[in-house]
């Protein structure tokens, strides 16, 4: 995200200087016998992989916290553990993200090639996707081990990480070659797999890091969880949006989704938009990867005006989203809620 504000600068200066702290450990993880070449192999693939996105989710985790404290000033230790649980969040992201675009055949990421696309990489990113993994669990145990919070930190990031995997599973025998089924797309299918891939790891767990490390009990927020959730759920449509209508230089990736029969939140709409006749050419020609046929399905995106849809989509979910936000009883819970709707909407990256 743009920021022309110097205090999240710096901010975000001391959380990079916090990724080489974690990195330089792993790096000298006591329970690996070391050699130049497998030290030099994991650091290349954290560099590539770990810090080059927007740290939103990471960055989000010391913002909340701070809301938390409503104004107290953090001390140093508080800033790093905040920061190292931001961290461990980018790196579950950027696990699943290695994973995911083997997956859905990708060509780039963040502006540069997937990292399986790399020369000499290629399947190995599936194991660098669970070394990345298990470098979760080492940064925990290393600086949370001895916190009365350690195991439902531990235990968040398990449930977490079982959720997002589930969502992906769903998002993808949904378009197993050879019962590719359109009319199988509804709107509750959609919500059911963004819900589980999306909204869990990129909403709740940022919050739910603050609110372990600020000594909260996370059944005391259920509702502070269900906001955050149909947060998640925007953030995808609006991912999938990208997908089709975003400016690949801006969000740094070519879309897939068409290509790979997934079940975007715009071909659901498309279906409950077209008349008979347009249907069939959704029937014909989505999933396909010609791109002759993913011409045909965006002309037909264009002709029921999807664009304009979706904007509609967007500012009625931002209103909702709002009021329920509102309504909750804490300034501070209020605030932190505020501050991440603010930073995704309309987004164009
Ligand atoms: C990604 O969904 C979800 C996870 C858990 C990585 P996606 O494939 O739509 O993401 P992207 O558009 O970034 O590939
Ligand atoms: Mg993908
Ligand atoms: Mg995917
Ligand atoms: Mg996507």
């Amino acid at each position: 995200m743009a920021n022309h504000n110097g205090q999240t600068t710096d901010l975000r200066e001391a959380f990079l200087g916090v990724y080489s702290v974690l990195k330089s450990e792993l790096l000298n993880d006591p329970a690996f016998e070391w050699t130049d070449a497998s030290r030099e192999w994991v650091e290349r693939m954290l560099d590539y992989n770990v810090p080059g996105g927007k740290l939103n989710r990471g960055l989000s985790v010391i913002d909340s916290y701070k809301l938390l404290k409503e104004g107290k000033d953090l001390t140093e230790e508080e800033v790093f553990l905040a920061s190292a649980l931001g961290w461990c969040i980018e790196w579950l992201q950027a696990y699943f993200l290695v994973l995911d675009d083997i997956m859905d055949n990708s060509h780039t990421r963040r502006g540069q090639p997937c990292w399986f696309r790399v020369p000499k990489v290629g399947m190995i990113a599936v194991n660098d996707g669970i070394i990345l993994r298990n470098h979760i669990p080492r940064i925990l145990k290393k600086h949370f081990r001895n916190k009365p919070y350690y195991v439902d930190l531990v235990d968040l990031f398990n449930e977490v990480e079982f959720q997002t995997a589930s969502g992906q599973m769903i998002d993808l025998i949904t378009t197993i070659e050879g019962e590719k089924d359109l009319s199988k797309y509804s709107l509750p299918l959609h919500r059911r797999i963004v819900q589980y891939k999306t909204a869990y790891y990129s909403f709740y767990l940022p919050v739910a890091c603050a609110l372990l490390m600020a000594g909260e009990n996370l059944d005391n927020h259920v509702n502070v969880k269900d906001v955050l959730i149909d947060m998640g759920i925007y953030f995808q449509v609006q991912d999938d949006y990208l997908d089709c209508f975003g400016e690949p230089e801006k969000i740094g990736k070519i879309g897939t989704d068409i290509e790979d029969f997934k079940c975007s939140w715009l071909v659901v709409q498309a279906l409950e938009h077209c008349n008979e006749e347009q249907k069939k050419i959704l029937f014909e020609h989505y999933g396909k990867p010609d791109p002759a046929d993913v011409a045909k399905i965006k002309a037909l995106y264009n002709e029921i005006n999807l664009q304009s849809i979706f904007t509609d989509y967007e500012s009625k979910s931002y209103e909702k989203l709002n009021s329920s936000i509102e309504s909750h009883p804490s300034k501070a819970v209020q605030a932190v809620l505020k501050s991440f709707l603010g930073k995704i909407y309309k987004r164009q990256k």
